[in-house]
This record gives C-alpha cells, structure tokens and sequence, in this order.
C-alpha cells in the first residue's frame, strides 16, 4: 500500500525551513499532503487561499506533494486521506516538549498513526514564520528565508498596514 504523510501546521507563511522538510517528506512517502489548518481561534497574517497559493507555487515542482485545509482534529483528517504519518519538523530543544506532548496525544486518539519527525537543516534551525513576520513588519531582508512570492506578499502586507 501506498505510505502517505501529512504535513500539518498553520504555514502563516511557509518559509524555507518548512520547505526543506517538504523536499525530505517527499523522498521518504509516496505522497505528502501539505494540510494547513483552518483555525478560528488564531488571527493568521495571510487568509487560507493566499498561504494556499503561496505553498501551491512553493512545491509544484514536487509532483508527490499536495496542499490541503482542514478543521477539526489532524488525526481525523489523516483517516480521511488513509494516510499513516504525521510528518512534524524538530528545530531545538525547545519544540520538544510540546511535540512530544503532540505526538502522545495523538497516538491516544488514534494508534494506527505514526509521528515522524525530521530535524530541521542546520541552516534553518532558527526559522520561523513569526521570525519571518516580524522581519517583515520592520523592512528587514527576507529573501533568504522565503520564496520571492512569499517575500512580495509579505512587502505588500506591511505597506498597507
Ligand atoms: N525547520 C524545520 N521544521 C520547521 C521549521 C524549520 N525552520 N519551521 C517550522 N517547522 C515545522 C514545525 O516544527 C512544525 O512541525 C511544522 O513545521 C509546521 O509549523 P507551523 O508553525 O506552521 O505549524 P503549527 O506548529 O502551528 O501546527 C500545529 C498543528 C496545526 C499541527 C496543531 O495545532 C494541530 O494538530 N491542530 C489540530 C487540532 C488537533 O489535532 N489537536 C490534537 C493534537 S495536540
């Protein structure tokens, strides 16, 4: 059977750290499903259709990678999709608590699915979307860290504002 992963996270916006554990994801599954969550309780930078476009144009290269929204629980989603992995990225020591605590509890809602988690690229250990945004807001450089599309997108954001 076919092994399918799903990359879940809120990509606010997908930045070069995501992408490389993408590229990754992608010669270790048959496919991987890029899941962006539809969170109403968050106040996210980028609407769902601009973060969708923006990873749409970031992986089209990758012809095992697909981009998805959903709501509600991520192990729901999986069974949804008959996917068996939840692929999270590793930066620090500090994501591990709360991946950790993650990966438990979703093994309790939900046995049959694996979290494997890919530890960043040292050159990306620091990488964040809120890194990125805050980068933005103040005019600095981010054209290593994103995409040119992500990067105009984000320019145009923090004019208006
Ligand atoms: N290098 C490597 N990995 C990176 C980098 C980088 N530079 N930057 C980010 N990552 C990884 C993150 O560690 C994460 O694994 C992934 O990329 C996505 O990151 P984010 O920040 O876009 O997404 P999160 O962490 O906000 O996503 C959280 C979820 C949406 C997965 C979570 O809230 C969730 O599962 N929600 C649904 C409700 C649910 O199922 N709850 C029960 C489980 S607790």
């Amino acid at each position: 059977t076919a092994l399918i992963a799903i990359y879940p996270g809120s990509f606010d916006p997908i930045t070069f750290g995501h992408l490389d554990i993408i590229k990754r994801g992608s010669h270790l599954f048959d496919r991987v499903i890029v899941a962006v969550l539809r969170n109403p309780n968050k106040n996210p930078l980028f609407t769902m259709e601009e973060r969708m476009l923006q990873i749409r144009e970031a992986t089209q290269h990758l012809n095992n990678v697909d981009v998805d929204t959903f709501t509600g629980l991520t192990v729901t989603y999986a069974h949804l999709k008959q996917a068996q992995v939840l692929i999270r990225g590793l930066r620090a020591v500090s994501d591990f608590e709360l991946e950790l605590q993650m990966a438990h509890t979703n093994k309790t809602l939900a046995n049959d699915i694996e979290t494997v988690f890919l530890s960043t690229s040292n050159e990306y250990s620091f990488l964040s979307s809120s890194v990125v945004r805050e980068i933005a807001r103040f005019g600095g450089e981010i054209g290593h860290l994103v995409t040119p599309e992500v990067a105009i997108a984000l320019r145009h954001k923090f004019q208006q504002s």
